[in-house]
């Protein structure tokens, strides 16, 4: 094998976000951006002898990153890669793989669930020998790395195709392209009561699972129709597309209102639920109702038992700061610790790696638990229907219960998109400066009790993490939560995050955002956001 080595400069802007780095296709594409990156992660992890997952959400560009990624590894050293067949793989999958075979990381490559496409978005993300996304102090490693290096490896020959299954070479580096669907499916079944969900449909319960055109097409109809028995056509938009359909592939009541008009009609399915671009994220719906990623993260909690991978209960539960409190009030009742970490999955990963938490979920539509180190869509998806088949009841009556046992948190994330950057920076800014005067104030109707910033320090490593989030407490126990998106890719999006409890006597069948209008109003003139951004009101209300 022939390697060329050819010289780079450091390259603007490759510092990864919350989930490795993040751009628009057009930036990716750009002469050597890719390769930078690559070689800029290989410098950092020695990548001489050792194998990886590679795999990707299917996404424009997915294939000629990977045929890239391929011969960088090939030129760098790496003894072996273990690939999707087609380049495929979801982000649950390959964390599974790198698990399974334990190999020494993994590339994955996706942008979740920004749109594909030339005009879209692409990215790519380093996940270490756990399964899960590198830490800070890795992606900061990667990041100066870009800073300095002045050339990168690249193999000359092409790579082989990775369309079929099968054993390959590329120099003295070994390719195997692996089904990306069967392993991940078998993992399921030891967690799953697969008879009980058989049985379910078998008397006549129907589902649709809406895949977006994404990368969970694959796996829903492998799992849900064939092993499962689900009626075909249950899974809609199953084939992935590169720029899925033209679509946004964000499971949430805006980006997949098909499916909100599917299930909000009296003789709709009895189960609908959604994924993202790369498989990790989730949306469940039940005839009729919507449930918030929040109160699903409770209600698994809560549940979890039911299913046989959970039979023994769950040691710990985590969510985000953001998310809201309604599992920390599961984890009460059931007596076992609740954490609140920064935003991003890869705060889970510790506690997960030291057996301190079984289930996390977070508000941005994530729930997953120690099975693999990353969200898990599917996995979600089919641990709701478990608990559905075990309970005997609907979506509907499952959140009547539960609210009717912990309250009912009201929760809902407004968002301000495409800011002008400096703009949302000094909006942050001038509110972290005013924290301290705001306690005793008050805005709306509503008193501040507390003011502060989301500071964490890491309770199994004691890594620190600052200024993660802002937080507005109010009379009553309302909160508003403010912090900037890490994941967005043209200006600044700011996220305002709403919640607030009623009792298990109180009024549970509110409109969610008539329930948190004064807090929204209270956040509002505190931030002076709709003011500031020029905007009537938010962007995207879920
Ligand atoms: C990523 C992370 C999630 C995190 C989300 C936050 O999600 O993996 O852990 O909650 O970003 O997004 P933002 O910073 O925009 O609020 P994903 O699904 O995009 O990988």
């Amino acid at each position: 094998m022939q390697i060329k080595t050819r010289a780079t400069r450091p390259i603007e802007g490759q510092k990864p976000g919350t989930s490795g780095l993040r751009k628009t296709t057009e930036v990716f594409s750009r002469p050597d951006f890719l390769q930078n990156y690559v070689q800029a992660i290989f410098n950092t992890i020695e990548p001489a002898g050792r194998t990886y997952i590679v795999g990707g959400d299917g996404r424009y560009f997915n294939d000629i990153a990977i045929a890239k990624i391929l011969r960088m590894a090939a030129a760098n050293g790496v003894k072996k890669i273990i690939v999707g067949r087609g380049g495929l793989l979801s982000t649950p999958a390959a964390s599974h793989l790198i698990r399974k075979y334990g190999t020494d990381g993994g590339f994955i490559l996706s942008a979740s669930h920004n749109p594909g496409g030339p005009k879209g978005d692409f990215g790519l993300k380093y996940n270490t020998e756990t399964g899960g996304p590198a830490a800070e102090a890795i992606t900061d490693a990667i990041h100066a790395e870009t800073q300095t290096l002045t050339e990168y490896h690249i193999a000359q020959e092409d790579a082989p195709e990775i369309t079929e299954e099968g054993t390959f070479t590329l120099g003295n580096m070994t390719i195997e392209v692996v089904d990306p669907v069967a392993d991940y499916a078998d993992l399921m079944e030891t967690l799953i009561d697969f008879d009980a969900i058989r049985d379910l449909i078998s008397r006549g319960f129907t589902l649709r699972f809406d895949a977006m055109h994404a990368v969970t097409g694959p796996y829903a109809v492998e799992i849900l129709e064939r092993r499962l028995g689900a009626k075909h056509g249950s899974v809609v938009n199953r084939r992935p597309s590169p720029d899925f359909g033209g679509g946004h592939p964000d499971p949430n009541p805006v980006w997949a209102k098909d499916l909100v008009d599917h299930m909000m009609v009296p003789d709709g399915p009895d189960f609908g639920a959604a994924s993202d671009g790369d498989g990790d994220r989730n949306m469940i719906m039940g005839q009729g109702i919507y449930v918030t990623p929040s109160d699903s993260l409770a209600v698994i909690a809560a549940n979890a038992h039911l299913a046989p991978g959970y039979a023994d209960g769950i040691a710990g539960i985590a969510r985000s700061m953001p998310t809201s409190a309604a599992a920390d009030r599961v984890a009460e009742a059931l007596g076992i610790a609740a954490h609140q970490t920064p935003t991003g999955w890869k705060f889970f990963g510790t506690l997960l790696d030291a057996g301190q938490v079984t289930i996390c979920g977070e508000e941005s539509a994530g729930t997953g638990s120690s099975h693999v180190r990353e969200k898990d869509g599917l996995w979600a998806v089919l641990l709701w229907l478990n608990i559905i088949a075990a309970r005997g009841q609907s979506v509907q009556q499952i959140m009547e219960d539960h609210w009717g046992r912990f309250g009912r948190t009201y929760y809902s994330r407004h968002d301000y998109e495409a800011v002008d950057s400096d703009i949302a920076g000094t909006i942050m800014d001038d509110l972290r400066a005013a924290l301290e005067t705001l306690p005793g104030k008050s805005f709306a109707g509503l008193t501040v009790t507390e003011a502060r910033d989301f500071d964490y320090t890491d309770p199994v490593d004691g890594s620190t993490a600052t200024s993660q989030g802002i937080i507005l407490g109010f009379e009553g126990g309302a909160r508003a939560v403010l912090r900037l998106s890490g994941t967005g890719t043209q200006g600044a999006t700011i996220r305002l995050y709403l919640e607030n409890h009623e009792k298990p006597t109180g009024n549970l069948r509110q409109d969610p955002q008539k329930a948190l209008e004064r807090v929204a109003r209270a956040a509002d003139q505190i931030a002076d956001l709709e003011k500031r951004t020029g905007r009537s009101a938010p962007d995207v209300v879920t």
